[in-house]
């Protein structure tokens, strides 16, 4: 059957890290949905609009991506796309606790819902978006763990926080 996969996460911003797995899930899967939460408790640097941009921009060579955004339980976000695949990353064993959690709840909500784990490519198994923050927030080089437009956008971003 045709199967559709569905990337959950902040994304903000994207970053080389997810752009593997989301390149490696298209690899597998017939079509994968990149859905932006819009999380209001985690006060984002980029909102759900510019998030969404930046990945549709990053992704356009990607011709079975799609990019959308949700707020919503996942589930409930996945019935509404008649979507069965979660893909997740997994950097280290640090994230295994909470994913390991996350996929259990969201197969006791609906147990025709599967999330399938990638293993994050090793020369990106450091990177996450909260510490391409930190790095950038104080002008520190970030051009091998974001794409060119994420590095320019940070940089405005930040340019324009301190003044
Ligand atoms: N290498 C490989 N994978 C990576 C990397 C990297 N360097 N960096 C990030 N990833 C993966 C992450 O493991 C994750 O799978 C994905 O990319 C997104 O990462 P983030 O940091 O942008 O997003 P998170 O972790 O904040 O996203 C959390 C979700 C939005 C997936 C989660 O909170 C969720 O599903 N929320 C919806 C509400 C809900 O249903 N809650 C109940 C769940 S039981």
């Amino acid at each position: 059957r045709y199967t559709i996969a569905v990337c959950p996460g902040s994304f903000d911003p994207v970053t080389y890290g997810h752009l593997d797995i989301i390149q490696r899930a298209s690899n597998v899967f017939d079509k994968v949905i990149v859905a932006v939460l819009n999380n209001v408790s985690k006060n984002p640097l980029f909102s759900v609009e510019e998030r969404r941009e930046l990945l549709l921009e990053v992704t356009k060579d990607m011709p079975n991506v799609e990019v959308d955004s949700f707020d919503d339980l996942l589930i409930n976000y996945m019935n509404k796309k008649k979507a069965h695949v979660i893909v997740k990353g997994l950097r280290a064993v640090s994230d295994f606790e909470y994913e390991l959690q996350m996929a259990a709840l969201n197969r006791k909500m609906s147990d025709s819902i599967e999330t399938f784990f990638m293993m994050s490519s090793t020369q990106y198994s450091y990177l996450s978006s909260s510490i391409v923050k930190q790095i950038a927030r104080f002008d520190g080089p970030i051009s091998d763990l974001v794409p060119d437009v994420v590095e320019k956008a940070m940089r405005a971003k930040y340019t324009k926080l301190q003044t």
